[in-house]
């Protein structure tokens, strides 16, 4: 057997143009491209082995017991197509660690997936190109096809049925633009909805998905040429309505989702007259009641005042922009 343990790191992402829909489910492709930025401080650290017999795969997530349940139903079926593809039959030992808080809408299963897809990939004794491991990740989450590359990333929805153009790109690299995030907890404890849930239940209900569907493209184009131009305030003004209409769209829905909480309303409004005010910043807010705070970097020691003098903030971490999923020496 050509396998060897490996280790991967990767990071999570956050979208500014969002990803809110499916057009296919057993493939997982997305009803709309997206446009993220990977983060740098943030990770998950997996390890993966092959093992010499047929036995179950085992599953450590931050050193606790094994797991089961869908958390591993979902990882072994991640495993099945990469075993497919280098034509094992053996069971496999996972081990993962997340450095930031789990299930609370800061994409954990992006940076969960893309260590896994390069992990095992390699593990297996597989050469994936970055384009194969976005598809293969996108497989085991849709936002973790972004988390294989670093920098600025766009997503492409692609229209091929078996999902061959559904792989995300890096746009530009880390260096090409000095931004920075600030990621503002406001609850802690996992989330009610999940974003596959939220999602499809979305589809399903909410009368405004179509008209968020069709805003998408355009909200693409704008975000790459603000990207290209290092226009904040072009990135600025899309992502932060990307925003808000992915979650008007959730709200629509029948029963309506509703991911903030007071703190999240109450953090809208306060970075919106600090901007008015002359502040460099913008609020992105995915499934969850967190807010992401990007700024300039000449911004960020405000930034940090006005989210560090709020009882309601009750973490905050400082991330900048990252690289992509890769392979690191030991555990
Ligand atoms: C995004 N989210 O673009 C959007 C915004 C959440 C809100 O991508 O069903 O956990 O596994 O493909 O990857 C979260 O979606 O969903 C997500 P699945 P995933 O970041």
């Amino acid at each position: 057997m050509n396998t060897m343990p490996s280790t991967a790191v990767a990071h999570p992402n956050i979208a500014l143009v969002k990803y809110w829909g499916k057009r296919h489910i057993d493939l997982n492709l997305p009803a709309t491209g997206s446009l993220s930025v990977t983060l740098e401080e943030l990770e998950t650290r997996t390890t993966v082995e092959f093992l010499e017999d047929r036995g179950h795969d085992t599953l450590h997530l931050d050193g606790g017991p094994v797991a089961s349940g869908r958390e591993l139903d979902r990882v072994e079926s991640f495993l099945d197509r990469v075993r497919e593809r280098a034509d094992l039959e053996c069971g496999a030992h996972v081990e993962t660690h997340n450095h930031f808080p789990t299930g609370a809408g800061l994409a954990s299963s992006a940076s969960g997936f893309a260590a896994l897809a390069v992990a095992a990939t390699r593990a297996a004794g597989l050469e994936l190109s970055g384009r194969e491991l976005s598809r293969l990740a996108r497989q085991g989450s849709g936002s973790a096809a972004r988390s294989i590359f670093g920098g600025f990333v766009e997503m492409h929805r692609g229209t091929a049925e078996d999902g061959s153009d559904a792989y995300a790109e890096p746009i530009a690299s880390p260096d090409h633009w000095d931004l920075r995030c600030l990621v503002a907890e406001t609850d802690t404890g996992q989330k009610e909805i999940g974003s596959t849930e939220g999602m499809l239940h979305t589809e399903r209900t909410s009368p405004y998905h179509d008209a968020w569907i069709e805003t998408v493209e355009r909200d693409l184009e704008t975000a790459r040429d603000a990207v290209e131009s290092r226009d904040f305030e072009a990135l600025a003004e899309v992502a932060e309505s990307s925003c808000l209409r992915m979650h008007a769209d959730a709200l629509a829905a029948d029963p309506g989702i509703l991911y903030w909480n007071g703190a999240t309303v109450s953090l809208i409004h306060r970075l919106r007259e600090a901007r008015r005010n002359g502040l460099d910043l913008f609020f992105t807010i995915d499934a969850g009641p967190h807010v992401k705070v990007f700024c300039t970097p000449e911004a960020e020691s405000d930034v940090i005042q006005l989210l560090a003098d709020r009882d309601d903030v009750l973490n905050l971490h400082e991330a900048s922009l990252g690289p992509g999923a890769h392979i690191v020496e030991g555990m």
